[in-house]
């Protein structure tokens, strides 16, 4: 059982079989050592009977005396803080971001200035609808939030999984997020957008038809945090040390190539292992596969911006990598898990204010609104105005300042000088201001009179949704339309779906009577007027689909293993060292989760019974059951979902003879598809890693 300890300097701790563990600013917390593992109250009291209420006599009343069972119910009646009013389920890692080269050139932070240098980090990534306790695989939009340490104070980039957002200015912000929330007068529905209030918003705010498509496609339900990218989303500005600026957007690329699920898996995966992304995470990082992005940056001057399509400040706009390159400039790993959930990925607090010397702001209202937010949800959730002394967000620079007081100050400053000026020099007299080190605002001169106006350059809603709807490959076009019919026919009111469809012409034609004709409409509802007229010569930008851009490889993915009494072990093997060369992992699904004995004579333990490892949990999946083995199979209804969803998903399925009998059973083609690879007892199992590579068969007609 984990202790809570006061033993200063251990550097070790060690309960049951874990060993070391490390608080988040590097001191011990969790102690179970000979002569200190005595259970104590928050006030260091030994406790001897923590079974057993003070009570007078064995079967009388309690006693208002017993201060530690007090306390103990004090401090779990007090335990749970509001939790965020967006991006509430989250799940973060500690690592850190190594720079390829020095950009002292373009910003003069400190980050940025040496080859080489490693800075620690915080990141955590969350869903923005569903509370704490919501599901993983929602179609939704992904947080994609870090915290940089850097030496010259903490640098947090609070960005998403997607580049653009729903609204332009930050005014909309309670507005859009009500109506995705459940309906205030119900409570439902959690965590789906799939709604008539949402819908509602949605059409009747056309800006927003951009994201609409990014957050219909296959983006919003992420394979994995590790095969998604992030973006900082506004356009923001870089400061050298002479004081030249210039224009960035910040964008996360993963090393392991993107990949997504299809909707149908991920209501699946919702049920079968709600904490699904959790837990990937968790795995890869405890097995020491550790996820890498690599931040790469689109720099531009004033003049690239005077002439580009779209104004910069616009964050319901992308510039097109084909227009301007995004520059790998250093990697993010993420390598350690951390100690403890809510000391630090509950308590951990971005916001997107915490900028160091030479990186600013633009004007972008949506940023500028940001950066009035976050401090107020930090101080509503944290209950301090200290909460940056608790060590997730502290910075791990030093710091000097004259704030002081207030609850749960646990880092007041010593000394008399708590103001300044003060005539106490520097030796007692605390902190000074430094013109040199410290930061200098960029001077840019302001524009025109105080106004409340929607600028005319933000006024085209429409030519990049249809440029992104262009980009995508057929499939990924049919995912979305699929996915707005879904969504639409979860909307109660004729006149939302039909308002959709009117911006959806807007968009692009096809993909308009696409979801008309899914949503039964019997006659096209003429085109929403648009603001400005619509373009159609934005060329597509392949860099913008999942699909045109495959991984290079199948590491980091998990192959599900279906095995029966009698499997063939030699196969087994080969399967097993294949996928490990490759990077890739291996979970055995059995009958029983005891697992099974192989053609020789060896167990081999299952990590799931077969209806808690459903074929939706993997990215490929190798059928090897002996023939006695199938028998007991076939009469599992769970194994038969296990193929026919692996089937349905598109998904690569190696096999041995046996499983043949299954398919029969299922209905399968007889003339089984390229995406199916027979395995015999010796056979060359490389070649079905190869192909899992393309992680889909997308050719396959009777698909999901
Ligand atoms: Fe926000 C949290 C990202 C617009 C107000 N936001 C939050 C988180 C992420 C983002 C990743 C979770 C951070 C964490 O893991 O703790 N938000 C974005 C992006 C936006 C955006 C990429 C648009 C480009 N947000 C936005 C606006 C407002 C907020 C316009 C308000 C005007 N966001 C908040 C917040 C949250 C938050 C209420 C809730 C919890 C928190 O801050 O710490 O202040």
């Amino acid at each position: 059982m984990a202790r809570r300890s006061n033993k200063p300097g251990l550097e070790a701790a060690k309960y049951g079989d874990q060993a070391v563990h490390r608080g988040q600013g590097g001191e011990t917390h969790q102690i179970a050592e000979d002569g200190y593992d005595t259970l104590t109250t928050q006030q260091g009291i030994p406790v001897a009977d923590d079974q057993n209420t003070l009570r007078q006599g064995a079967r009388g009343p309690a006693l208002m005396e017993d201060a530690h069972f007090r306390e103990k119910i004090f401090h779990f009646d007090h335990e749970r803080i509001p939790e965020r009013v967006v991006h509430a389920r989250g799940y973060g890692a500690h690592g850190y971001f190594e720079t390829y080269r020095s950009l002292s050139k373009l910003t003069r932070a400190d980050i940025f200035q040496r080859e080489g240098e490693r800075t620690p980090v915080f990141v955590r990534f969350s869903t923005v609808a569903g509370s704490k306790g919501s599901f993983d695989l929602a179609r939704d939009v992904r947080g994609f939030a870090v915290k940089f340490y850097t030496q010259e104070g903490n640098w947090d980039l609070v960005g998403n999984n997607i580049p653009v957002f729903f609204i332009q200015d930050a005014i909309k912000f309670p507005d859009i997020i009500h109506s995705v929330k459940p309906e205030p007068d119900k409570a439902f529905p959690q965590a789906q957008s799939a709604h008539d209030n949402f819908w509602d918003f949605i059409s009747l705010t056309p800006e927003s038809m951009h994201m609409i498509m990014w957050v219909m496609s296959d983006r919003a339900i992420p394979r994995s945090y590790r095969f998604m990218q992030g973006f900082g989303v506004h356009t923001f500005r870089l400061v050298n040390a002479k004081g030249e600026s210039s224009f960035v957007k910040f964008i996360w690329k993963p090393k392991l190539g993107m990949q997504s699920v299809l909707w149908n898996e991920a209501v699946k995966i919702n049920g079968a292992d709600p904490d699904f992304h959790r837990r990937d995470l968790w795995n890869a990082i405890q097995s020491g596969d550790f996820p890498e992005w690599e931040l790469c940056l689109q720099v531009f001057d004033q003049e690239f911006a005077d002439r580009f399509d779209f104004d910069v400040l616009d964050p319901t706009k992308i510039i097109p990598e084909e227009v301007l390159p995004a520059e790998p400039v250093g990697r993010l790993v993420l390598d350690r898990m951390p100690d403890n959930f809510f000391a630090e990925t509950e308590q951990v607090a971005f916001m997107t204010q915490n900028v160091p010397p030479g990186i600013e702001f633009s004007n972008d209202p949506l940023l500028q609104g940001r950066n009035f937010s976050y401090l107020d949800t930090q101080l509503k959730r944290l209950g301090s105005p200290n909460f940056a002394q608790l060590p997730i967000n502290a910075p791990k620079c030093p710091f000097h300042h004259l704030q002081q007081d207030g609850h749960m100050a646990f880092q007041n400053p010593r000394g008399r000088a708590n103001y300044e000026p003060n005539s106490w020099g520097t030796e007692i007299g605390g902190p000074r201001e430094s013109p040199e080190r410290g930061f200098h605002t960029f001077p840019q001169e302001p524009e025109g009179p105080k106004v409340r106006l929607r600028p005319e350059s933000f006024a085209d809603h429409y030519s990049q949704a249809r440029q992104f709807y262009v980009s995508q490959s057929l499939v990924e076009q049919r995912h979305i339309g699929d996915a707005l019919v879904f969504e639409l026919s979860k909307c109660e009111f004729p006149a939302i779906r039909e308002r959709m469809v009117a911006h959806l012409r807007n968009v692009d034609a096809d993909l308009a009577q696409t979801v008309a004709d899914g949503l039964g409409m019997k006659k096209l509802p003429p085109a929403a007027p648009p603001a400005q007229k619509p373009r159609t010569d934005l060329p597509p930008s392949d860099l913008l689909s999942i699909l045109k851009n495959p991984p290079a490889s199948f590491a980091g993915r998990k192959i599900g293993v279906l095995v029966t009494e009698g499997s063939d072990a030699q196969l087994l093997a080969a399967l097993e060292a294949a996928a490990t060369e490759e990077g890739a992992t291996i979970e055995f699904i059995a009958p029983a989760v005891g697992g099974v004995t192989l053609s020789d004579g060896r167990l081999q333990p299952a990590h799931h019974k077969i209806d808690g490892g459903p074929s939706v949990l993997f990215d490929a999946v190798a059928l090897l059951p002996s023939d006695e083995g199938i028998r007991e199979l076939m009469k599992l209804p769970p194994a038969r979902d296990f193929v026919s969803d692996a089937y349905a998903h598109y998904k690569f399925i190696a096999f041995t003879e046996p499983a043949t009998k299954l398919f029969a059973k299922l209905g399968l083609p007889e003339d089984l598809d390229d995406g199916f690879l027979s395995l015999g007892s010796d056979a060359d199992t490389g070649p079905f890693i190869t192909q899992c590579r393309d992680l889909r068969f997308w050719d396959r007609p009777d698909g999901a």
